[in-house]
């Protein structure tokens, strides 16, 4: 393939420099910014990041701050789950959703104080929908995207790592929870979460000038553990079935066919622009959802579009994501899938680029 042109549109990180000495692979485009995917390869990237640690630069998972008296009246304008009970210091997956009840994103809110959010976007333009909310219903609010990026540090050895750079008291700090720690004089908040089932966490390094410096710290204490350049691994999130915003589903999708109605408190989340329409189809329930799939063979190619799900001459859905998984020696898939094909056990064919493949839709993930 033709390789893609630089430019200001094109951004690039605080820790591109570092990911770049590491010898990075391949890169893609997410919120307007580079995301690594590749360093050595996909499947010794896998193998590694289950086995060691791993710094990633997820700088691209882009900042909305939300600040001002009707901030958290806002935030709960945007997703269907129930605020009322979360605390500063906590961080929630949060689908946001527009008025027909469409997934706008799948975010991570992080409620830093009553008057002030961080919205840890996936990749879609959120903030002109913010923005937008905020102007029409003449909220009392600042919004903008502050000079903050994600630095991520995921695997088995990552609380040992960041414990080596900020101190043991990250080792208090819960799932989905942040507390603040020093770093070059800075107040950082280093949350334990991640886009892995490794475990892990997720340093919000406000102000670029330090990206380069804490990297170097990260990457200098963790030469015994053999830490190294990571980035988010395509088989390792299949097999955990985390979703990707913009490939497993779109604002075609409501978050109960995404598998997302866990997180929806539609009942009681008053005030989310959605609520209507999610109320309506909460009561009749999906007539499609995603699945895990097990595409049977010899490794699939990698899917950048939508491959059909068949029931003999049927289309009963389609896949999303698939790779190779090396742990559980088949191809892992993520898909949409009819309800009268959606049962544990049901045999599908998938149209991959190659050829038709046999298939089964699976109930859980791998991971
Ligand atoms: N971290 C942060 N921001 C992000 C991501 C992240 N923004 C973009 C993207 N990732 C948003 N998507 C997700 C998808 C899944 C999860 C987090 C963000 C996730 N899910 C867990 C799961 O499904 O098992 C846990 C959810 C829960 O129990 O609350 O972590 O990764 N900062």
């Amino acid at each position: 393939m033709a390789l893609i042109s630089l430019s200001r549109r094109l951004r690039r990180t605080p820790f591109s420099d570092g990911v770049e000495a590491a010898g990075v692979k391949g890169y893609t485009v997410y919120n307007r910014m580079l995301l690594p995917t590749v360093f050595r390869s996909i499947e010794e990237d896998y193998r590694h990041l289950k086995e060691a640690v791993q710094v990633w630069d997820v700088a691209c998972e882009r900042q909305i701050e939300i600040r001002g008296p009707d901030a958290t009246r806002l935030v709960q304008m945007l997703t269907p789950r129930d605020l009322r009970a979360m605390l500063p210091g906590q961080c929630y997956y949060v689908p946001i959703v527009d008025e027909t009840g469409g997934m706008l994103n799948d975010p991570v809110a992080v409620k830093l104080a009553e008057d002030r959010w961080w919205i840890s976007i996936a990749d879609s333009d959120l903030l002109f929908w913010v923005k937008g909310l905020a102007y029409g219903f003449r909220l009392d609010v600042l919004i903008q995207e502050p000079d903050v990026s994600p630095l991520a540090v995921q695997g088995p050895l990552a609380e040992d790592l960041v414990a080596a750079v900020f101190g043991d008291a990250v080792r208090n700090v819960r799932f989905f929870r942040f507390g603040l720690f020093a770093f070059r004089g800075r107040q950082l908040v280093v949350a334990r979460s991640g886009y892995s089932k490794q475990g892990g966490f997720e340093i919000y390094v406000e102000g670029s000038d330090i990206g380069m410096s804490l990297w170097h710290a990260l990457m200098e204490a963790g030469r015994s553990m053999d830490v190294y350049a990571g980035c988010p691994n395509l088989i390792e999130r299949i097999e955990g079935g985390l979703l990707s915003y913009g490939n497993d589903m779109t604002d075609e999708n409501t978050p109960h066919e995404c598998g997302l109605g866990r997180f929806c408190n539609t009942q009681t989340a008053i005030g989310c622009v959605g609520r209507d329409a999610l109320l309506r189809v909460a009561r009749e329930g999906p007539v499609r959802q995603i699945r895990a799939i097990e595409i049977y063979g010899d490794r699939v190619p990698g899917c950048d579009r939508l491959w059909p799900v068949m029931a003999g001459d049927t289309q009963v859905g389609h896949v999303s994501s698939a790779a190779w998984s090396p742990d559980f020696e088949t191809n892992v898939a993520i898909g949409m899938v009819r309800m009268t094909h959606w049962d544990e056990g049901t045999d599908v064919d998938v149209i991959t680029p190659d050829g038709v493949r046999a298939a089964c839709v699976r109930d859980m993930f791998w991971a």
